[in-house]
C-alpha cells in the first residue's frame, strides 16, 4: 500500500518557524491559515461548527442528509472515493451509506495518527469497502493507491467548504489537480458556500461568544509556545468583515498597540491598528464555481442547494 511519508515533528517546526518568519516579514503582514489547527485550534474549530452564527456545517449536513441518495447515484457504481481533509469522516459515513458497490475509500489527510484512528475504525462499519488512508497534504501531489478491486472510476469528495480558504488561482491549481487525480470518468463532490446577506455572513465569523475570535488568536498563542516567542497576545485583537468586490470574507489579527513581536532573536514592529492577515473564505455563486471548475476541467453536472439558498454540494465531472 502507498503511503506519504509523515514529516519528524522537527521539521513541521522548522517549516512552521519558517512561514511564521516570512508572513510576519512581508507588507503586509500575514500568517498562513493551514497553522489554526493545532490540537486547540481543532476543538475551537468543532466549537465554531456548532454555533448558532456559523449556519454552513448543519446546512450542509442537512443537504447531504436530505440528498445523499441522489449524491450515490450521481457519483455511480465502482467508485474509489477519496475525500480531502477527511478529519474525522463524519460527513462521509452518510455519502458511504449510499454509494452503490464503491471499491474503496481513501481519507486523505495531514494528521497521521488520527487518520489511522479513524481508518480503524470505519474498517470495522464497513467491512465490504477497503479503507486505504494516505496521509499527504493534499495541495501536493499524492498517488492514489492500489485497491484489491479495481474501481471503475474515483471520485473527490471535498466538503466544508474548505476550497473557499484558497484564492481564486489556487482553488483553480488544485481543481485543475483532481481533474488530473481523477482522469477521465472521474468526478468531484464538493461543498461550497453561498453569497449571502452580509450581516449573515460577518456573524458567522466574528460570533458572540468569541470563539472564532478566539480560534484565530490561537495562531499567536501557538508562535509563542511552539516558537518561543514573546508576544502579548492580549493586545491583539480579531477582525472579520465581507469585502463585496472579492466576495470573501476576510479576517486578520489586529495589532491593538505599537509593539514588537521576538521570534529567535528576530524583531517584528507593529504599528498601533496594523493587521496580520490570517484567512480568506470566499463565498460563490453556483454559476459562478462552476466557470471557475470549467477552467480546470471539470464541468457541473449537478447541485444540491438548501431551501434558504445558504450552501450549495455540488457535483462536477471530469
Ligand atoms: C475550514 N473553513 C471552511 C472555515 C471557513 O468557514 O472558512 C474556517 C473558518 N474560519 C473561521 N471560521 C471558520
Amino acid at each position: 500500500m502507498f503511503k506519504t511519508a509523515r514529516p519528524p515533528a522537527s521539521s513541521q517546526r522548522r517549516a512552521f518557524k519558517h512561514d511564521v518568519i516570512e508572513g510576519l516579514s512581508d507588507f503586509p503582514k500575514r500568517l498562513p491559515c493551514k497553522y489554526f489547527y493545532d490540537k486547540r485550534g481543532s476543538a475551537l474549530f468543532d466549537q465554531i461548527c456548532e454555533l448558532d452564527e456559523y449556519y454552513l456545517t448543519r446546512t450542509e449536513q442537512a443537504i447531504m442528509d436530505r440528498y445523499a441518495a441522489e449524491m450515490g447515484a450521481q457519483i455511480g457504481a465502482g467508485a474509489m472515493l477519496v475525500e480531502y481533509g477527511s478529519g474525522s469522516s463524519v460527513k462521509t459515513r452518510i455519502l458511504l451509506d449510499h454509494l452503490i458497490d464503491p471499491v474503496a475509500y481513501v481519507p486523505v489527510d495531514i494528521s497521521h495518527r488520527h487518520l489511522h484512528q479513524v481508518a480503524d475504525q470505519l474498517r470495522d462499519d464497513y467491512p465490504q469497502i477497503e479503507i486505504l488512508p494516505v496521509t499527504a497534504d493534499f495541495t501536493r501531489p499524492f498517488s492514489l493507491p492500489r485497491s484489491r478491486v479495481a474501481p471503475t472510476h474515483s471520485a473527490v469528495y471535498f466538503p466544508g467548504s474548505t476550497i473557499g480558504n484558497f484564492e481564486p488561482l489556487h482553488a483553480e491549481i488544485l481543481l485543475q489537480s483532481i481533474t488530473d487525480l481523477c482522469g477521465c470518468g472521474g468526478g468531484l463532490l464538493i461543498g461550497i458556500d453561498l453569497v449571502k446577506d452580509v450581516h449573515v455572513l460577518e456573524r458567522a465569523y466574528d460570533d458572540a461568544a468569541g470563539v472564532t475570535a478566539a480560534f484565530n488568536l490561537n495562531l499567536l498563542h501557538r508562535i509563542a509556545n511552539e516558537l518561543d516567542a514573546e508576544i502579548d497576545v492580549d493586545a491583539f485583537e480579531h477582525v472579520a468583515f465581507f469585502n463585496q468586490d472579492a466576495s470573501r470574507i476576510e479576517i486578520y489579527i489586529r495589532s491593538m498597540t505599537e509593539q514588537v513581536i521576538r521570534i529567535d532573536g528576530e524583531t517584528f514592529p507593529l504599528r498601533r491598528g496594523e493587521m496580520i492577515h490570517t484567512e480568506y473564505s470566499h463565498k460563490y455563486t453556483v454559476d459562478g464555481f462552476a466557470q471557475l471548475a470549467a477552467r480546470a476541467g471539470l464541468e457541473l453536472h449537478r447541485s444540491w442547494i438548501d431551501d434558504d439558498r445558504l450552501f450549495a454540494v455540488l457535483h462536477l465531472v471530469v
